[in-house]
């Protein structure tokens, strides 16, 4: 019991070197506040006029705005027949409607699933079927027909502005830290996209963990380039902003001058990106305006020293870098104060617990990165067998990223044990892209993999056998036919044979570059 009194203590003294020197850990309660809801409406009493989110054309939402909107949508939704458990999907760029609609899902404790907005019609089928939702926000009037089509029930299909009849709100702001609250389709470590629950509880718990270790504050502007249906913009950029009572501008999505923008006009202050987003900030005009910038995160994909360092000499920014999964939301951050290092994600977040399990017997190496804390969900959608398989018998989550620590406790992700490609911020399973090129005529066999790229970090790359004559381009567009465009491989090239190892796998490596 002793060893286990000190080994807590190792870790509150790890993470709390993330807090203010004035800050004493044992004081830090990241669910103090209960559940998302109760934590914003907290902050919307103590200053009602405050903006919380903005257009780049300037259109604004105060405290009070977004709560009194809220309560009269989720009156419509309540009236419309939805009530705490239902599902819905949600799927739309963002706008001060979206965020609206999204806050009072949440305030009446319906589970929200955000989709891609760039998902056809098979991925759009997969998520109804495992979700079952009684409801979905669309932008865009063919993504509802899909959603409608692939329903074997009704489903009811309405815009950001949830322009339904009103009704008396609903008991609101009820959510406590068990609560489900969203359901995020990834794969986690093998197998097909499966749905991750995620409790109120788990997102109180890392949205705080990243206030206090970015000294998120009220008078701080986040430029939200990042879509709202993955963890990074919502789990982090837009639970972040209205946890702190800072605000957001609310950017559809990214582009150089609509940065410059937020930061030369509406006085942003922050910038959250993915690696591609500051490979393409590096080659523009924006890149020295990166400096007025309180602070710049990267996250999702691994951030090369050499851009990082690139940027610092242009711009004096200093990114910092952290790490999150969908599970888990955010693990691992480099300090705000004290030295961020290139090439690291840093150390972890308040109230996470993190080893490394070692496949041999040498502590030292590399090994998988566990997790332990309330950030971490509590498991997938109906699907015990992969719940079991992704904690161990000791109940830590396994991530399947492979770290190593060095002598300042500042992890490095060196690897993956998991087949994922990550280009541009947005997983890819090779499995997916191959299941799909399989089913044309021309093809006998096929790996996909990720081969590096400078841009997207990583390119989807299919190596094929094909028995008959077939193009590239031929290969490309019918994979474009049946996935999002952003998994389409970019490059294909042509073998004889696959390498596979005597068990008759794929010998993957081989064919990364
Ligand atoms: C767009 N395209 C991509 C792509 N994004 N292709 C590969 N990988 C991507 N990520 C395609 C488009 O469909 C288009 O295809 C072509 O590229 C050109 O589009 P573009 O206009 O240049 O791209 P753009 O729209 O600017 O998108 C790039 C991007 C975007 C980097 C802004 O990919 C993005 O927002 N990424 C962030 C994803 C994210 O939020 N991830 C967080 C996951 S949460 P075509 O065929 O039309 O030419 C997570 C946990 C954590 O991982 O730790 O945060
Ligand atoms: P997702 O399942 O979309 O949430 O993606 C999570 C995965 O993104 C993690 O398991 C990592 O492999 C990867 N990831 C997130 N942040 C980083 C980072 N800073 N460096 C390297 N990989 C990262």
């Amino acid at each position: 019991m002793e060893a286990r009194d000190g080994e807590q203590a190792d870790r509150v003294v790890a993470w709390s070197r993330h807090l203010p020197a004035d800050t004493d850990p044992a004081t830090v309660d990241l669910l103090v506040e209960e559940s998302l809801p109760r934590a914003w409406r907290a902050r919307w009493a103590e200053d009602p006029r405050a903006v919380v989110a903005l257009t780049p054309a300037g259109h604004k939402l105060t405290a009070a705005q977004l709560d009194e909107r809220s309560a009269v949508v989720a009156g419509r939704l309540a009236r419309a027949g939805l009530e705490p458990g239902d599902r819905v999907i949600v799927s739309a760029l963002a706008s001060l409607d979206l965020v609206v609609a999204y806050v009072a899902a949440l305030r009446m404790r319906l589970i929200v699933v955000p989709m891609n907005t760039a998902y056809g019609a098979g991925e759009i089928r997969h998520i109804v079927a495992s979700t079952t939702p009684k409801a979905a926000v669309v932008d865009d009037r063919a993504r509802g027909d899909l959603l409608r089509a692939a329903s074997p029930g009704p489903l009811m299909i309405l815009g950001p502005d949830v322009a339904l009849p009103g009704g008396p709100p609903p008991a609101l702001d009820l959510a406590d830290r068990g609560t489900p609250t969203l359901i995020c389709l990834t794969s986690g470590t093998t197998g097909a996209p499966k749905g991750a629950v995620l409790s109120s509880g788990n997102l109180l718990a890392s949205a705080e963990a990243v206030r206090l270790a970015w000294r998120w504050a009220p008078d701080d502007r986040l430029a939200l380039m990042l879509p709202l249906f993955h963890m990074h913009g919502l789990g982090v950029g837009l639970h972040g902003t209205l946890l702190a009572g800072a605000s957001a501008v609310l950017v559809g999505s990214f582009d150089t001058a609509a940065l410059d923008h937020a930061i030369a006009e509406q006085s942003a202050s922050m910038f959250f990106g993915v690696p591609t987003m500051y490979h393409r900030i590096a080659q523009s005009p924006v890149l020295g305006t990166l400096g007025r910038l309180r602070l710049c995160v990267s996250g999702s994909a691994p951030l090369s020293a050499e851009l990082h360092r690139r940027v610092a000499d242009a711009s004096g920014q200093r990114i910092l870098e952290r790490y999150g999964m969908t599970e888990t939301v955010m693990n691992l951050s480099n300090p705000y104060d004290g030295e961020r290092r290139p090439g690291t994600v840093g150390i972890p977040l308040p109230g996470v617990e993190m080893r490394l399990e070692h496949a041999d017997d040498d502590p030292t190496g590399p090994g998988e990165i566990q997790l332990r804390g309330p950030n971490v969900f509590a498991g997938y959608l109906n699907d015990p067998e992969a719940t079991a398989a992704t904690f161990t018998a000791d109940g830590w989550f396994r991530t399947g990223d492979i770290g190593e620590l060095d002598d300042d406790g500042y992890v490095s992700i060196v690897g993956r044990s998991k087949e994922l490609i990550i280009s541009g911020g947005y997983n890819v399973y090779p499995r997916e892209i191959e299941d799909v090129l399989r089913t044309h005529p021309a093809v006998d066999d096929v790996a996909v993999v990720g081969t590096r790229s400078d841009e997207w970090g990583e390119t989807v790359t299919a190596v094929v056998v094909a028995h008959d004559q077939v193009t590239a381009d031929e290969l490309t567009s019918f994979a474009a036919r049946h996935l999002a465009p952003f998994k389409r491989p970019r490059v294909v090239r042509f073998v004889d044979e696959l390498p596979r190892n005597a068990l008759g796998k794929v010998l993957r490596n081989e064919l990364v570059d």
